[in-house]
């Protein structure tokens, strides 16, 4: 059976994984009708990647004899600035979930759960990945500038770029 605190823990972490799949939903929506299909693309396959760490968690949780809870969401941002926006926003959600999952490692340790700290493992290693890749997109954002040729050819290879690269 489930220790109590770490199945909250755990139940949090998977409202922060729902939400999100919710912000790169509406990030997604706002790239799509503002004529980045790239970007769009890039982002509904991230919202996709969020849901199935969330639903990794779930089953989990269920599997492991504890009750995993669906969250309700609130709406996500809809409007951006432009693509530095949402990639720097992005940015500081991937750091928050970082600093999130570690909170539940910690507490793995101390409450000597050593399965769940096994299974939180992959998590540590997927945030790693996720965060270079947000900063490596910030840092071509930046050396692209306002060059809306630059600004062509990002979109267009975003396209390809998967959100876990
Ligand atoms: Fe990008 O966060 Fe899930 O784990």
């Amino acid at each position: 059976m489930i220790d109590t605190q770490i199945e909250q823990a755990l139940n949090d972490q998977i409202a922060m994984e729902a939400r999100s799949s919710h912000f790169y939903l509406g990030m997604a929506t706002w790239a799509e009708t503002s004529g980045l299909n790239g970007t769009a693309a890039f982002l509904y396959r991230h919202s996709h990647e969020e849901r199935e760490h969330m639903l990794k968690l779930i089953r989990f949780v269920n599997e492991r004899g504890g009750t995993a809870h669906i969250p309700s969401l609130d709406a996500p941002a809809a409007e951006f600035s432009g693509l530095h926006a949402v990639f720097t926003t992005l940015l500081e959600h991937e750091t928050n979930v970082t600093a999130s999952i570690n909170e539940v490692v910690d507490l793995c340790l101390s409450r000597k759960d050593y399965t769940t700290h096994n299974f939180m493992q992959w998590y540590v290693s997927e945030q790693i990945e996720e965060e270079a890749l947000a900063r490596t997109i910030l840092d071509k954002l930046a050396m692209i500038g306002s060059d809306s040729a630059g600004l062509y050819l990002f979109d267009r290879d975003l396209e390809q770029l998967e959100p876990e690269a």
